[in-house]
Order: structure tokens, then sequence, then C-alpha cells
């Protein structure tokens, strides 16, 4: 079923597929059943879906800390995906990485960084591959707004523009960086303003909890990199619908801001959009719904009877020959 839906279906699927695992880790966690540092993507499931339906599973993706919705989309086998979030030895860096730092080069999810701003540049130089190798793929790199304020956002810019990358910058504006508000600590009125002020980077500003607007604009930015016309930079207007980390009940953020923010969720706004426009029906998008649950129970359910990793492993995938250990 999965493989028939259109683009449009399979953008909810995408979206619902994020909540639900979202949904998952953080019941276990209020449990006590498991021990994780969590960012929850909550309210940023758009951008996600609408970028990963912009370009093609051999391009190359580069996320953050808060990325679960970017692996979700890009790919990342569900079963050691979450594996990998719990530790565990069958998960995509053997449990070694954590959430925090998924990599999974098969669906070509290259690099989960904790550090903000980090990926930028480690985009730049997997773009720079490519256009050496003349592969043809694209990379897309996921930050924060408040990786924008960061030195390595303003290098990777202006380097990725000079040399005419073929990367996709994509901000996920959620307006906060941890407790500090968009308007608090950063001056320009958007970070597209930056992009295209600063660096001549065509960047455009799109409303984050539209997938179907995401696509458009990444869309645009996928074709213009493939053709060797260089970077171009995508800035989503969404929401953190949870704190910065499990644990952060967020308490400055104004309630009506927050109450603002929920009415615009993008799941239940995006699966009326589809209803009214006639892609799907509700008893459609309810077995998917129902699928999805069943495949986060499944990956949950696997990776919790999965082993920890050996303690043995420690010396393995630390430098790229193992003999020299
Ligand atoms: C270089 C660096 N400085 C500071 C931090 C601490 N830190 C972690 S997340 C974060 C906020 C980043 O905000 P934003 O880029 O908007 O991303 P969001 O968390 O909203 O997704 C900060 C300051 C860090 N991890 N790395
Ligand atoms: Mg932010």
């Amino acid at each position: 079923l999965a493989e028939t839906e259109t683009v449009r279906v399979g953008m909810y699927r995408t979206m619902a597929t994020i909540a639900c695992c979202d949904e998952v880790f953080r019941a276990k966690l209020m449990g006590g059943e498991v021990t994780l540092s969590y960012y929850s993507p909550r309210g940023q499931e758009a951008i996600s879906a609408g970028v990963a339906a912009a370009i093609r599973p051999s391009d190359y993706m580069v996320t953050t800390y808060r990325g679960l919705h970017d692996h979700i989309a890009k790919g990342v086998p569900l079963r050691p995906l979450v594996a990998e979030f719990l530790g565990r030895a069958t998960g995509t860096c053997k449990g070694k990485g954590g959430g925090m730092h998924v990599t999974h080069p098969a669906s070509g999810l290259m690099v989960t960084t904790g550090i903000v701003g980090g990926g930028l540049p480690i985009a730049n130089g997997l773009a720079l591959a490519s256009q050496q190798l003349g592969d043809d793929r694209v990379t897309v790199v996921n930050f924060g707004d408040g990786a924008s304020n960061i030195g390595a956002f303003h290098e990777a810019l202006n380097l990725a523009a000079v040399w005419k990358l073929p990367v996709v910058f994509v901000c996920h504006n959620n307006r906060y960086a941890e407790s500090t508000a968009y308007s608090k600590g950063t001056a320009a009125t958007s970070v597209a303003a930056r992009a295209h002020g600063a660096y001549e980077i065509p960047a455009v500003t799109v409303d984050g909890n539209d997938p179907l607007a995401v696509k458009e604009a990444a869309d645009e930015a996928v074709a213009r990199a493939r053709l060797g016309s260089g970077p171009s930079l995508v800035e989503g207007l969404t929401f953190r619908f949870m704190g910065h980390f499990f644990g952060d009940a967020g308490s400055y953020i104004p309630k009506d801001e927050m109450h603002a923010a929920r009415e615009l969720d993008p799941i239940p706004r995006y699966r009326a959009r589809l209803v009214s426009d006639g892609d799907a029906s509700e008893a459609q998008l309810d077995l998917i719904d129902s699928q999805v649950r069943a495949a986060v129970d499944d990956a949950f359910g696997f990776a919790l009877d999965s082993p920890w990793p050996a303690p043995d492993e420690l010396r393995f995938d630390v430098y790229a020959q193992e003999a020299l250990i």
C-alpha cells in the first residue's frame, strides 16, 4: 500500500510516523522505561516531510540533536533508528552514537550533530565531494534559527556561495533557541534575509507547518543545486511544541504564544487539507495511522529486546584502520 500512494499522502505518512515515534519516546521516558537525552521535534514534522519529498534517496542529509523528524523522513529504517536512540547494539551506529549522532549512509543520512551550526560546514564538505566526483547528489543540511547566530553558519554560506556547492540550507525556525526567543537573540527579520542580503544566496521563508509549501520551495532549491547553480536556503516558520529537551517544561514560553502555535499544528491541518482536496478519505488516513502505530511499536519492541553493545566494542570504529588499535 505504501508503495502505491501519492507523494502528498506519503508526506502524511511521514508526518504521522514522526509524531507517533516521538509520542512513544516521550511516554516511555515519562514512565521511566527508557533513559536517554531526548529533544522532541513535535510540531516540526512538515518541514522534514516536505524537504524529504523533494530529494532522492541517494541525496545526502545532515541534521541535529532534534533530528528524529529528519531521520524518519530521509528513510532511516525504524528498527535500527529506535535501537540507536536507545543505545542498543542493533542501532545504526551499534548503539555507540545515540540519537544525537545517528548516521546511516545507506539512506543518505550522513551526520547528526549536537554542535549547534556544526552541520553546515560538514554539509559543504559532502557537497564539495559530490561536485568533484560529478555524482549528481544534492546535500540538505537542517539546523535551527539559533544556529544562524553561530559563526559556522556564516562561513558555510559564504563558501558555499563562492564555490557554488550543491547544497540546500534548511532552517527550522521554531522561534526559540533553548529558552531564548528569536527576537531576543537574532538581529535580522528572517534567516532567509541573512542568506540573501549577506551572501546573495536565493532564499525564501515559507510556512513551515505546510508540507506542500515546504516541498515547493525545496523542489526549486534542489533543482538549482542539481543544475550546478549553487546553494539555496529554505526557512520554514514553525514552532517547538515541547521544551528544548525532555524535562524542560518550557515555562519561558508565554501561554498565549503556545496556544496560538498549537492551533497551527501541522498534522491535523494537513489531514484536513488532504480530505478536502480529495487526496484521501478519513478512513484511508485512519488506516495509515494504525499502520504507523504498528510499525513504531514493532521498532520499539525490536530495540528493547536488543542487547547492549559489548564492552569490547569500545575498541572498534574509533580509527579508520582497526589494525592500528
Ligand atoms: C556550539 C554550541 N553552542 C551551544 C550549544 C548549546 N545548545 C544546544 S541546543 C542550543 C539551541 C539551538 O537552537 P536552534 O538552533 O534554534 O535549534 P533548536 O534547538 O530550536 O532546534 C544551544 C544553545 C551547543 N550544543 N553547541
Ligand atoms: Mg530554534
